[in-house]
């Protein structure tokens, strides 16, 4: 795309207020807090405290996770005035009752997908965060060459884009014998494998083409209704969805937790009436911009890209950049919003509402068998 050598812009310094680095709770102690405190720290921010689901998990997770304190409740970690951001990583069900609290206690507040677990909750958090910061972690929308897929097509040099294809692709719940509360409706939601996922994937390709889906039909499935500790399991393991965007372009997406041997193959493929342009997060060190005649590999080279994508390039070509990478460049992001910063791309409490929106149409369509306006 030859842009010349762009300088990556650092948006690391995180001193919202006279130069004390920025207070983080985390809420949960789980792997996403393992991710979520690895990007706090990557950010410079100071890792003040963090409750588990017990105390005695709240500390070993402050122990494992190297964070000054546990804290036994929400509410104690919330009256903390050295905390300024909450990061809340508990199971869906929690997210809105406990970001409530985070926004009603003076906090920002990032908070992990889905927002909430309806659509009437995830508005009045839209609603309670005027004045805050608060964003969902859609990552994948970290990756340069996402960024770069996002510029050539808002340049116009992709066309008009005629259709999506789209599959979110995972294995670790493939057997009965695999569980995890995400199963089970009441705590992770009535939908499992879409929210989960799928709000990453249609969360890229509105972020990616600029356009928003219109319209969606849907099939669902649970094809293991008994787990290890779940007697009767009706969240889906898997999901397809036919869609118009706003736009005019037509797409199919496939997600799923049952697909043997993938383990997080999100894949993306956005064909344009110029150029068709393809994102795996599996090999994120390569966009493949398809032409009818002479389609190549884009390298994760900052020389050869866009300047919102060459400011997220954070080791020379060569040097693989992935998943954690991303999550820091996102926590990063939001630390420099609550700065006082305005990044370009930052998902907030808006795109957590609108992916929630997105999820309630797909298990509405599969449940009706009738297309669902968004
Ligand atoms: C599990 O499916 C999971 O950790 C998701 O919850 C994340 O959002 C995704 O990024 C990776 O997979």
């Amino acid at each position: 795309m030859g842009h010349g050598r762009q300088r990556a812009v650092d948006t690391r310094a995180v001193t919202p207020t006279g130069g004390e680095p920025l207070g983080v709770g985390i809420v949960g102690g789980g792997f996403m807090a393992t991710v979520h405190a690895r990007a706090a720290r990557a950010a410079r921010a100071r890792l003040v405290g963090v409750v588990g689901s017990s105390p005695s998990r709240g500390a070993q997770a402050a122990d494992v996770l190297g964070i000054e304190r546990a804290y036994d409740s929400l509410e104690a970690l919330l009256a903390e005035p050295e905390v300024d951001v909450v990061h809340i990583t508990t199971p869906n069900a929690l997210h809105a009752e406990q970001t409530e609290a985070a926004l009603a206690a003076g906090k920002h507040v990032v908070c992990e997908k889905p927002l909430a677990t309806s659509v009437s909750d995830a508005e009045r958090l839209v609603q309670a965060s005027v004045g805050r910061i608060g964003t969902v972690p859609f990552v994948y929308r970290f990756h340069p060459l996402v960024r770069e897929a996002r510029a050539r097509i808002a340049a116009g040099e992709a066309g008009r884009v005629l259709s999506v294809q789209g599959s979110y692709l995972q294995d670790w719940l493939l057997s009965a014998d695999d569980d995890n509360w995400r199963v089970d409706a009441a705590v992770g939601g009535r939908s499992r494998a879409f929210a989960d996922i799928g709000s990453h994937l249609v969360d890229l390709i509105e972020f990616v083409t600029g356009d928003r889906v219109a319209r969606v039909a849907a099939s669902a499935r649970t094809f293991i209704k008994t787990r290890a500790q779940h007697s009767q399991v009706e969240t889906e393991d898997a999901v397809s969805v036919t869609l118009e965007t706003e736009g005019g372009a037509i797409g199919t997406l496939l997600v799923s937790q049952l697909a043997p041997g993938r383990k997080n193959r999100l894949h993306l493929e956005i064909a344009g009436a110029a150029e068709s342009i393809a994102f795996d997060q599996e090999q994120p060190e390569t966009l493949w911009v398809g032409r009818r005649a002479g389609s190549l590999l884009v390298p994760r080279d900052a020389d050869q890209l866009a300047p919102d994508a060459a400011r997220l390039v954070m080791t020379p070509a060569g040097h693989p950049q992935g998943y954690q990478d991303a999550f820091n460049a996102f926590v990063a992001d939001s630390y420099a919003a609550i700065a006082g910063a305005a990044p370009d791309g930052l998902p907030r409490f808006e795109d957590g509402l609108r992916a929630v929106r997105i999820t309630e149409a797909v298990m509405d369509a599969a449940a009706s068998g009738t297309w669902k306006e968004i």
